[in-house]
């Protein structure tokens, strides 16, 4: 989708600091870094939110979250765990409209301020 911010990442159009790669999904470093690695992962087929995907769909950006939890983990030696969030519509803070999984690295319960 041409106005899709989250699709002019993965074509290059708007720069992001990338975490992993392949044919079908992207992860990035988000913008706002809500906690340290606070990291996003879409699929680079473009839909909308949880509520749209079919279970192909939902197969091939679900099945590369482990892979990427354990990378984004290991390459902060003081995480001790992480939150994954999908936010799907409006109502439940949705801002970007292209399906992504929000992967948040945790540390000390008083240091990482979520
Ligand atoms: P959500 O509220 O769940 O739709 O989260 C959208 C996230 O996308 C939010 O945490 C900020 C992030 N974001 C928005 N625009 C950009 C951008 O241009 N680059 C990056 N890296 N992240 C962005």
């Amino acid at each position: 989708m041409s106005e899709c911010i989250f699709c002019k990442i993965i074509n290059g159009d708007i720069p992001s600091r990338k975490v992993y790669e392949d044919d079908d999904v992207l992860a990035f470093l988000d913008i706002s870094q809500v906690t340290k690695g606070h990291t996003l992962v879409i699929a680079k087929e473009h839909v909308r939110n949880l509520l749209e995907f079919t279970d192909d769909q939902a197969s091939v950006l679900f099945s590369r979250i482990p892979a990427i939890a354990r990378a984004v983990k290991n390459a902060h030696p003081d995480c001790g765990g992480l939150n994954m969030l999908m936010n799907s519509e409006e109502i439940a803070s949705q801002s970007v409209f292209h399906a992504h999984v929000h992967l948040l690295p945790r540390y000390s319960k008083v240091s990482d301020g979520f």
